[in-house]
Formats: C-alpha cells, structure tokens, sequence
C-alpha cells in the first residue's frame, strides 16, 4: 500500500514547510515538491497540517486500581487514541509484590498483543526495588526494550527515597529514565486524616489534601536525588505552577529535570470539584486539578522548554457504577482518574495553538519529536523520510463539540463536555495503515483493531 499525499504543510518541532509525503508501505519514503510518483492513493492535503502523529507516554489502560479497573481496554483505548491522531501510547505496568520486570512487562504485553489499534510501548512501574529488581533495570533498558520506569512517592505502592536514588544510579550507568509521580504521601496522609476528623470528606478535600504544597516538596525531594546522584529524572503530571518553579529552579542549577503536564492541568482548575450532584468526582485524580494561576505557568512552562512534553494520565473510570462504588461520602475511596486519551491534540490546538498560548511547532514538540526523543522511539516523533509513516492529516480550521458520545473511550463523560474545539484531524495514519477519518460531523475508526505492535524503545544516553 502507498500514499500520497499533495500539498500539505508538514509541520516539524522546528519550523513548516509545504511539500508532498509519499509513504510506501510502513514508512515515509519520499518528502519533496511536486513529487510525480505512483501510489495506491492520492490525498489532497491543501490547507491542511501534515503532524506526526501524537506519542501519548502515560497512559493506564486495563490497570486495576484501587478497588476495580480502568474501564477502557486495549482495543477501546487504542482505537480512542487513534481518533484523536494519537499513533503511539506508552502505558504504565506496575509491578506486583514479588513479581519481576520482565513479568510485569509481559503481562501488560499480554493484554495488549492482538488487540491494539495503534503501537505501543510499556514503561514498568516499580513498587518493589529489591536488590534482584535494581540488577534488572540494565536487561529492562537493554533486552526487554522499557527503558524508563515510573515510581510513585504517593500511594501505598509508594518507594521509599532509598530507592530512588538506587534506580537513578542504575539508569545513569545503562542508559534509562526514572519518571516520578511527586506528591508527598505524609503530608497527604495528615490531611487526610485531618478532614476525615473533622467530617469533610466532599470531592473538593481530595484537592485540598493533595496540596500544591506536597508536590512541590516531593519535585524538590527528587531534584535533590538527582543532584546527589548526578542522574537525570522525569517528572510525571506535573499539576502547579509552585511545581513548576521547583523545576525550573533544579534545571537553572544545571540538574537534568525534566517535566511532563496534561490537558487537564492546562485547561481545568479546581472549581471542577464543587460542580452540583456529586459532579467532582468526575475530576478526583492525583494530583488534583489547581487554582487558575496555575494553567497559565504551565503553558509559559510549555513554551519556554521547562515542560517538556504532554500525556494524557488517561485512567478512566464510569461515573456510574466505579467512582460511585465506595466514596460517595468519603473523596478517599474514589478511584482516582479520569478520561484524556481522545481529546489530546484538539485541546492542545484549540487551548494552545489558536489561542497563541504556544506555536505549532511547540505543540509537534511536544506532542511527538520531544517525547520521542525522551523515551528512545527513533522510528517515531517526526514527518521525515525513513520514519514509521505514523502520520495526521490535521485541518486546523474544522470545527468539533466535544461530547462523550461521539468518542470512542469506553467510559460515561469527558471532563470537556461540550467544548468548542478548532482543529481535526482529517485522516490518521499509523504506520502507512489508515486507522481513523473525519466523516460527517465527528473522527470515525476505520482501522483494523489489531494491527498495533508493541515498540522496542532504544536506550537511552548512558553517562
Ligand atoms: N493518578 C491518577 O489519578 N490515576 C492513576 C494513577 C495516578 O497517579
Ligand atoms: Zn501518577
Ligand atoms: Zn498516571
């Protein structure tokens, strides 16, 4: 199968140009002007944005989780992302009690081989640093293709700062990348029992507990390990500006720290949680949404390169039937998450680029070429030629109302209902296989569900 497609400006992390893309096969075989070759299919791309497609590195699709599981699984969730342009999704596999990386690997792969959309790669999660597992890292980095690991500060998974530093030595020997999910779990937990004490255990004190106060101090607690161990670190879901002054001041001091935000951290504040009807249980995720302050830090964060990538944090659970099982007296016993896999580059477009809180090419860096780069996808991150043809015809004119039921996740709201979106995509391809189209009034999934395959992600700088 090959492609054409005419005309359309291909957007890069450093500048756009107009051109033709010929894709053959899995690949992007030819970019130039004018370009007079055959293919199976010719695309008019005038007026259109050609992006590479989306790289979503956090999601948690089928995880179990405090009392049930996400609700979407691979085949609801990838063919989701591939609706929003999203060609590749890393998703978290945390590891049980006892259990190696290369088995927590394998179980997350075992879910997704044979039923995802598009390609995948796993970052394992480590919640059990023994010795054994700190000697896995370097075959993690180097035989089983995971070459970043996410540890929790917060949570009863939680690991403790002796741990941190461990796996920062190993990554920096072999080449790997610690993501840390920053929240101080005992100044969360006294809060918590705080509220609970004094009986106010409404969805906004799962905000008021998980205080701006306790990620900055866990952001520093982690550029402070970064400092002792001359490692690098990436911070996951970075939610506060306080956070973000943290991380700027560790990167001014020459610490290699990085940052990751989300849709909802620069579009939603913390209003959400006292909406009507016991609505802000939709929005209970860790951390929380913040004060309005905050969006606006986060995009200058955006633009100026202390941030340097987007994800969703995508970990869906209904409304009805899973936030409603246990907490609706107590925030505490509400599964924390919520939906984001499908409303990425609209709301990064529309919020960022039409409103020039950011340029385009920002939104491609930070979208795709930057997170490639951060987590060893060479294949993928860019339009150019010898790169999975992972490809969004984007029209940054076509209008959309975001509503949940003409999305294809497999949960009951999005937390955007009814927002006015500037900017589609017009056809998704992950590597040269068509997956999505706009048709009629909404992006439809035309792909074959199983066709996605997991990515060995390359090591990265060891130093
Ligand atoms: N935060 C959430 O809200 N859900 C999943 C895990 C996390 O860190
Ligand atoms: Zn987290
Ligand atoms: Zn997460």
């Amino acid at each position: 199968m090959s492609v054409l497609l005419k005309n359309g400006l291909i957007v890069t992390a450093t500048g756009s140009y107009t051109a033709d893309v010929f894709v053959e096969g899995e690949i992007i075989k030819t970019i130039g002007t004018g370009l007079s070759v055959k293919a199976d299919e010719t695309v008019d791309a005038t007026g259109k944005y050609i992006l590479p497609g989306a790289i979503d590195p956090h999601t948690h699709i089928d995880m179990p989780f405090m009392g049930t599981t996400s609700s979407d699984d691979w085949r609801t969730g990838s063919m989701a992302a591939a609706c929003c342009g999203t060609t590749c999704i890393i998703d978290f596999s945390l590891q049980g009690k006892g259990e190696s990386l290369r088995d927590a690997v394998d179980r997350q792969k075992g879910k997704a081989d044979g039923k995802t959309a598009v390609d995948y790669g796993i970052h394992p999660g480590i919640t059990d640093a023994r010795p054994d597992v700190i000697a896995e890292v370097k075959k993690a980095i180097h035989d089983y293709g995971t070459p970043s690991f996410k540890i929790f500060l917060f949570y009863d998974f939680r690991v403790d700062d002796y741990a941190m530093i461990r796996l920062l030595e190993e990554t920096k020997k072999h080449g790997g990348l610690v993501q840390v999910h920053a929240e101080s779990f005992d100044m969360i937990r006294r809060l918590n029992e705080q509220f609970a004490a004094d009986g106010t255990l409404a969805p906004i004190y799962h905000a008021r507990a998980h205080a701006v106060l306790a990620e900055e101090e866990a952001v520093e607690r982690a550029a402070m390990a970064v400092e002792f161990t001359g490692s690098r670190i990436y911070v996951v879901h970075l939610s506060s500006g306080q956070g973000l002054w943290r991380v700027k001041a560790a990167r001014d001091r020459g610490l290699r720290v990085y940052a990751e935000t989300c849709p909802q951290y620069l579009t939603l504040t913390e209003e959400r949680y006292n909406e009507p009807d016991w609505n802000g249980a939709k929005y209970v995720m860790s951390p929380p949404l913040r004060p309005a302050e905050s969006l606006d830090d986060l995009w200058l964060g955006l633009r100026d390169g202390d941030v340097q990538t987007v994800g969703t944090d995508h970990c869906p659970f209904n409304f009805k039937g899973q936030k409603d099982m246990a907490g609706k007296d107590d925030y505490r016993k509400i599964p924390n998450g919520a939906p984001g896999i499908e409303t990425m580059l609209m709301l990064l477009h529309t919020e960022g680029v039409v409103k020039g809180r950011i340029t385009k090419e920002r939104m491609v860096d930070v979208l795709s070429t930057s997170t490639s780069r951060m987590f060893g996808l060479g294949s993928k991150g860019a339009v150019a030629a010898g790169k999975d043809a992972d490809i969004v015809v984007f029209d940054p004119k076509r209008k959309f109302t975001i509503t949940q039921k003409k999305l294809h996740q497999n949960v009951d709201y999005t937390p955007w209902e009814g927002w006015e979106m500037t900017g589609m995509p017009q056809v998704v391809y992950s590597r040269g296989r068509k997956v999505a189209e706009w048709n009629g009034d909404q992006v439809k999934f035309v792909g074959e569900p199983a066709k996605g395959k997991f990515v060995t992600r390359e090591p990265l700088a060891a130093f």
